[in-house]
Order: C-alpha cells, then structure tokens, then sequence
C-alpha cells in the first residue's frame, strides 16, 4: 500500500507513478489468441469441441455445445428460494433503470423544409460471454443480459465455460430469467470465436459483451470490427472519497469489497485527515482476517492499495479525476456538491450509506463498467451498447432548392462531378418546371 500526501513536493511525481502501473496487457497472448480464432474459423465445431475438452476437461461431441433448456431448468431448480428472490428484484431495478435510458428517435422538419430524422434500431444477435472460474458472477449475466433485451434484441446467445461440466445454478437461473435459452458450453478464446464467426452449431452474432480473462479480452480485441465488443475491461478500482466523521471500518470494508475481486484490482482512499488514514489502515488489517479471499484482498491491498491524504476537497477532486476510477464512493455530508467537481468516474456512490456493492447488485445501473482510467472517455455499458442509429433526409423540390446550390458548390470544390450533376440536375429539372406555364 501506498500512503500519499499532498503536501509532499513529490507528490506528482508519486502520483504518476502510481498510474503508470495500471493498464490491462493482453499482449502476450496474442499468438495463441490469433491460432484459435483461426481454427475456429476454419474447422467450426469441431475446433470448439477440442478445445473444450482439452481446456475444461470434458469429453463432447459437437451435439453437446449447446446446453439444452431442460438441462438449464435442471441446474436452475437447485437454487434456493429466497436467492431467486433476490436475482428478481436485482433484475426488476436493472430493467427499470435500464428503461429509463431508452432514447428518443428525432423527426423533425427545419426551416428550409427537409424532414430529417434518427431512428434508433437494436442490434440482430448479440453473444453473452459468461466467465466460469472464479468470477461467475450470476449478476453479471443480468447485467449484460437485460440491457439488451431492453434495448429490443431479439437473439441472445451466451457462451459459459463448464469446468468437469458443472453448469452453475444461478448463472442458469439468471439467463432464463433474463430470456437467454441459447447457451453454449464453451469459454475462452474459442467461444468468443464462435460468437463472431460462426460454427455449425452457432450462428453469428453482431456484438459481443461481457467480461473474461485475458484470453477472452485479446479474443475480442482481434474479432473486433468483425463483430462490435464492449470495452475490453482491466482490473477494477474503487476509489472513496470519506471525512473523518465516518467509522474507519466501513471505509475499510468498502475498500476491501474491492481488492477481494482480483489481486490486481485498486482500492483507494482519499481524505483530509491523516489521523482517520491510519485509523482505516489499521481496520484494512483487522478486516482482512475475517475475510475468505483474504489471499486475494491481501495481495490487491499490498500491491496496488493507495491512502491519499489531501489538504481540501478541491484537491481531492482533482486526484480523483487523476485515477478516472470505476466506481467512486462519496462519503460526506454534501456528496451531490463534492460530486459536481467529477469529470472521470464510471459510476458514483454517493452518501454514509451508499457502499458501492449496493451498485454492485442491486441499485439499478450497470456494474459493467470503464477500468484503467478509460473513464476518461468511455461509459459504463447501457441500453444504448444495444442500440444503432440509422438517420434519414427527405425532401422535395423546394428543399432541395433551399440547399441544393450550396451542395454544388462544395461538390465542384472537391471534383466529383456526378455528385454535382445529382443535385444540378435536379435543380435545373426544377426550374424549367417552374418556367411552364
Ligand atoms: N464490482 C464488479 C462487479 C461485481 N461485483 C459483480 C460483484 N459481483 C465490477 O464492477
Ligand atoms: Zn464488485
């Protein structure tokens, strides 16, 4: 862990080194990546099926690749009652807000009398990837899942890797609750193979979502522009913002919720005082005894953990805005005010009691969200990484007369004759019409 203060003449320097440490490098898997996205191409299911039961350990036929729905409704039975309760109202709030994102077409008619319009159109098919190791998170599948369906996707395919062939309960659960009965045993550089190109057993899809390990994050590197990807993510961070009136071990808490996701996951604490600062770090320790990815959450704090301690909020704004974290918590007494003052920050936790595993599950936004600083120009996914605009121009003769002459000009300007005689013509059509009696 770091421990940072603004009054240090260092402290730039330090800062930036911090960050220059962040950055997800997919780099060194890319040969490997390269070969499998080829073999799929080339040999469809059969590439799907080896490598599936070389990599997780099974032994299937390309009949098998897709997981039936009787299976699904078999694996999803075994979960309990009140945890169904809750993935409906995590799914109820997501779908809500989810809806509320829904864009406004534009029609409109202007004043030299062209209608122009933008129409927002859903994607055909999209593919859901689903990590089966240690971050299957049943959420995640919501998360991707509804925003689509929102949006009005009607082809949902998701691909989960079956390590020994164990579907995960809840992960079934969560797809049929969100529509998905096309589901694929298959993960990795493969499946995401699958979804852009296409198998036997697979049809294409037009965008491919959802979170992986290196692997997959390269795989949709290189299929992208084949097929659209959302953002490749990195490691997460977490970066709360707290005043000295808060218990010292919700801050710590907060902090280890994150670094318990992955040893090279981010926490960071910013505040004005440094007594406070030594207070949370010594709840950071106690905590992480009590936890069960203590290993993980240990290592994330030691390596990549920072304590800030500014002089003012302006300050700890500015630092804030400097890590363009995921997800940012505000806990002090005018957080909308503090928040104001933030440019870069997937999503914002604001008030005492509004911890960012709220956001997590069950707030209503998305939890699939910008890492690695890329807050500086990208978003959380939304109904809208669903969504394509086709935009329209209709006029008749007196529109065309209104703007056809400018459009001439700059066609002649750039030397593309029929380009010109496209909008001439027509004028000149126009005006021996008018001359009739
Ligand atoms: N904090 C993670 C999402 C998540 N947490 C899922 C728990 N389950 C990335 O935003
Ligand atoms: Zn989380």
């Amino acid at each position: 862990m770091k421990f940072l203060q603004t009054t240090n003449p260092d402290f730039d320097q330090q800062l930036a080194a911090v960050m220059a440490q962040r950055g997800s490098d997919t780099q060194s898997v890319a040969g490997p990546v390269r070969d499998i996205l080829q073999d799929v191409r080339k040999r469809g299911d059969e590439a799907l099926c080896a490598y599936t039961n070389r990599f997780d350990h099974m032994d299937i036929t390309p009949v098998q690749l897709r997981v039936s729905r009787a299976e699904m409704e078999k694996a999803a039975s075994l979960v309990a009652p009140a945890t169904m309760d809750a993935l409906r109202l995590a799914a109820a709030r997501i779908t809500a807000f989810h809806e509320a994102q829904l864009p406004e077409d534009i029609d409109y008619t202007d004043a030299a009398g062209l209608r122009l319009g933008m129409r927002w159109i859903p994607l055909d098919a999209v593919g859901l990837y689903v990590p089966g190791g240690k971050a299957a998170y049943p959420t995640s599948v919501l998360m991707n899942a509804l925003p689509a369906r929102v949006a009005g996707v009607k082809r949902l395919a998701m691909c989960v890797p079956t390590p020994g062939g164990q579907l995960n309960p809840l992960v079934m659960a969560a797809a049929l609750l969100c529509g998905v009965d096309e589901v694929y045993r298959v993960g990795g550089a493969q499946a995401v193979g699958a979804m852009a190109y296409g198998t036997e057993s697979m049809k294409p899809v037009d965008r491919i979502v959802g979170p992986g390990n290196a692997y997959v994050a390269e795989a949709k590197r290189q299929v992208f522009g084949h097929v659209g990807i959302d953002s490749v993510a990195g490691p997460s961070e977490v970066v709360v913002v707290a005043d000295a009136n808060n218990d010292p071990r919700l801050v710590a808490i907060d902090l280890l919720a994150q670094a318990e996701h992955d040893e090279q996951a981010q926490a960071v604490l910013i505040t004005n005082d440094v007594d406070f600062a030594h207070q949370v770090e010594k709840a950071v320790e106690r905590e992480l005894e009590t936890l069960t990815r203590r290993a993980i959450a240990e290592k994330s704090w030691r390596d990549h953990g920072v304590i800030v301690v500014v002089r003012n909020w302006d300050e700890a704004a500015e630092v804030a805005n400097e890590f363009a974290p995921e997800h940012l918590e505000v806990m002090l007494d005018e957080p909308r005010q503090f928040a104001q003052a933030i440019r870069h920050a997937g999503a914002i936790f604001m008030g005492r009691f509004c911890p960012e595993a709220v956001g997590d599950y069950v707030g209503g936004p998305n939890h699939v969200l910008p890492t690695s600083r890329t807050a500086r120009f990208s978003s959380g996914l939304a109904v809208h990484d669903f969504l394509k605009r086709t935009t329209s121009i209709e006029t008749d003769g007196e529109g065309l007369k209104a703007v056809g002459p400018a459009g001439v000009t700059l066609a002649r300007e750039e030397g593309l004759d029929a380009h010109g005689l496209s909008m001439a013509a027509r004028l000149k059509a126009l005006a021996e019409q008018g001359q009739k009696p």
